[in-house]
């Protein structure tokens, strides 16, 4: 049945007849649009699915926070810096929507924590290179947010609903955070040559590394015919990166920048950028752990969950404490 796809010894076992029943019921329901909420029946691979992909999306914000923290005390301006101080806050928030959306799903926050930190669990690759200018923070709010829109308005119609209804929220504020980035661009390029120059280094550098965060080809993606009769991705890995590609040119092209790839051009037939062959070589080297700054990017959120220790003891004493005055309370009425 539906759960073999995630090709793992449990599912393996031969399926009793009342369980395939249930997950055709189960199929029914994700086929006629139903939200599926976390205390109804769910085959084990859609759980499991969930349970890695939302986390590693809220891993994906956590240390998406670190290469535009990095110039928050660098911002050429008042009004830059807090743009900035607010949009890696949006972050943090979003990462921590997600690991509540992750948590119905059986799985404490401490556990997928731990499963980053231990590197047992992924996080989008593009996180993994460094922000090396100011017009890197253009870059990012323009190609990284971009694509991250493009990926995620359909998950706002994802079947989970815990997961599609943290994704309304964190796309508004991306949204925000994608036309921050432009602008920023669009000041730069308006700017000196040299300004103009840092704008089209950062182009250069973030163009390919955006397209490889939509993931593996659809002939190499694992998990995409599964999630997809799940109704969990509505469109396939390459699917959204055309998209993101037709999108993204133009907004290029009006800013007076060329794109790091001789073989783009405009498809009159088709309507489409064609655009050339993304090196998968350093996607696998990056996601293996080998990227520019991936262990840069696990030392620094080692230290901070280190650092932050006592802060969780001083929440979970105060809860205690609470706990125990309102049952002292409750025993006296
Ligand atoms: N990086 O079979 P598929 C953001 C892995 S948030 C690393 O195609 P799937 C906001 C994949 O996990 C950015 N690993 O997998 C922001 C799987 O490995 P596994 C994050 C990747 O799940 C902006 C294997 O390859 N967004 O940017 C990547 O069907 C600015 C096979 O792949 C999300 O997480 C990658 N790029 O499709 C924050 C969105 N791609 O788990 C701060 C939700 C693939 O078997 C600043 N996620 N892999 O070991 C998704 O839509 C999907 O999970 C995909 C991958 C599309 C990412």
């Amino acid at each position: 049945m539906y759960t073999q796809a995630l090709n793992t010894k449990e599912t393996l076992r031969p399926v009793a007849p009342e369980d395939m029943e249930r997950e055709a019921r189960f199929q029914a329901r994700i086929d006629a649009e139903e939200k599926i909420e976390p205390n109804d029946w769910m085959p084990e691979g859609y759980r499991r699915t969930l349970a890695r992909q939302i986390s590693q999306h809220a891993h994906s914000e956590i240390v998406g926070m670190l290469p535009e923290g990095n110039w928050i005390t660098r911002a050429p301006t008042l009004r830059r810096k807090a743009a900035l101080l607010a949009k890696v806050q949006d972050e943090g928030g979003h990462g921590l929507y997600l690991y509540a959306a992750a948590e119905t799903l059986g799985i404490s926050r401490e556990e997928y924590v731990e499963q980053l930190l231990s590197g047992r669990a992924k996080y989008s690759s593009i996180f993994n290179y460094p922000t090396l200018t100011w017009a890197d923070i253009g870059a990012i709010g323009w190609l990284v947010d971009g694509a991250a829109i493009m990926n995620q308005i359909p998950l706002c119609r994802c079947s989970y609903g815990p997961y599609a209804r943290a994704m309304i929220r964190i796309c508004k504020e991306e949204s925000f955070h994608q036309r921050q980035g432009y602008e920023i661009m669009l000041t730069l390029c308006r700017g000196t040559p040299e300004q103009k120059a840092m704008a089209q280094d950062a182009l250069n550098r973030w163009w390919w590394p955006s397209l490889m965060m939509f993931g593996p080809s659809d002939k190499d993606s694992q998990h995409s015919d599964q999630s997809m009769r799940w109704k969990i991705k509505r469109f396939s890995n390459d699917e959204l990166r055309q998209k993101f590609v037709d999108a993204t040119v133009p907004q290029g092209l009006y800013l007076g920048l060329t794109f790091p790839d001789p073989d783009l051009k405009f498809n009159e037939a088709t309507g489409h950028w064609e655009f050339g062959e993304i090196d998968w070589s350093e996607f696998k080297n990056v996601i293996a752990g080998n990227g520019p700054c991936n262990k840069q990017r696990m030392k620094q959120r080692r230290k901070a969950h280190e650092e932050g220790a006592w802060v969780r003891e001083a929440a979970l004493a105060y809860a205690q404490k609470r706990k125990a005055r309102r049952e002292q309370r409750a025993q006296a009425a």
